[in-house]
């Protein structure tokens, strides 16, 4: 096999298929091994006449043009498993700075500009007794859900249908199924964890912030474009919500300016997986698919096309 990379990855995640040609010229490629930061688009799949699966690193696939890879009978795997709980870890950690205000109290001390050591000085507010709310209650959304529960948060969430109660029962813990403007409407945290679709650009707009409690925090760790980021600006600047949280933006790399000058709002480079282990475990994943695919076994791919 001749497999192309978009990125350079770790060598060690891909020994399984080191026998191969790999990082070869896209046009001589037969896999392409692709991540989010390097769109696949049409011309790239149309310059490729050997192509014949994109094995994409990570679980959001709307960096690949599916509609030329239909075209050209391309399919398509993705990376679900691995990304699970990395990236629950970094919504869960995010939840806690910006409302404990981690991050801003350790840039304000380095600075010199925190304010005194006092008892009433350098006030936050606690997870402890606040309400989730998870708006894509996928695998990801529940390994935070799982997070919280242990923290003594409630968690309501949104999906496109409710879970089922078999689904419930694993889950092992309670989490109640609201329409989404019920969410938005009682949780302290609002979180997306759903994947990104057109469907479902901006579904954080500034009708859906002012739902929001002026005392509530958006966290973001799906896609940027589910957020009107001049929306979040204006919500943040005339109060209307507490404070924000990202790890991903509508015009990435770009961050919206007025963001970057905000005390409540964290601001993280799109690393939700991006640890050593969950890097590992992602290059496995392709590896996996890349094999399976090879040996034409079916049901072992994580399909996306
Ligand atoms: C990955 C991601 O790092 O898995 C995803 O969908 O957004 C990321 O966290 C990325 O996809 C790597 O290509």
């Amino acid at each position: 096999m001749h497999i192309a990379f978009t990125t350079l990855l770790p060598e060690e995640g891909f020994r399984r298929i080191a026998s191969h040609e790999l990082y070869t010229p896209l046009e001589q490629a037969d896999v392409l091994v692709s991540t989010f930061d390097k769109p696949v688009t049409r011309e790239m799949i149309m310059s490729a006449p050997k192509l014949q699966l994109v094995a994409n690193f990570g679980v959001g696939f709307n960096n690949i043009d599916l509609e030329a890879c239909r075209e050209r009978g391309i399919r398509v795997t993705n990376t679900p498993n691995p990304v699970i709980e990395p990236t629950a870890e970094l919504a869960f950690a995010l939840m806690h700075d910006v409302a404990r205000r981690t991050a801003e109290f350790d840039r304000k001390l380095r600075e010199g500009k925190a304010e005194p050591f006092g008892v009433m000085n350098n006030l936050s507010h606690s997870l402890y007794g606040k309400t989730l709310g998870i708006i894509g209650m996928g695998r990801i959304g529940q390994a935070l859900a799982r997070r919280a529960v242990a923290s003594g948060m409630r968690v309501v969430y949104h999906n496109r249908r409710p879970l089922g109660d078999e689904a419930i029962r694993r889950l092992g813990y309670e989490a109640r199924y609201v329409s989404k403007e019920e969410l938005l409407q009682i949780a302290d945290f609002v979180s997306l964890n759903l994947p990104y679709t057109p469907e479902v650009k901006h579904i954080i707009d500034g009708k859906a912030l002012r739902m929001m409690k002026p005392t509530a925090y958006l966290i973001n760790t799906a896609r940027g474009a589910h957020v009107d980021e001049q929306a979040l600006v204006k919500a943040l600047k005339e109060g209307e919500i507490a404070g924000a949280a990202m790890d991903v933006y509508e015009h990435e790399p770009q961050i919206t300016p007025e963001l970057l000058e905000m005390d409540n709002v964290v601001l993280s480079p799109h690393t939700g997986t991006g640890t050593w282990e969950g890097r590992i475990a992602m290059c496995e994943n392709v590896c996996d698919n890349i094999l399976a695919w090879q040996n034409n076994e079916i049901d072992k791919l994580n399909i996306v096309l």
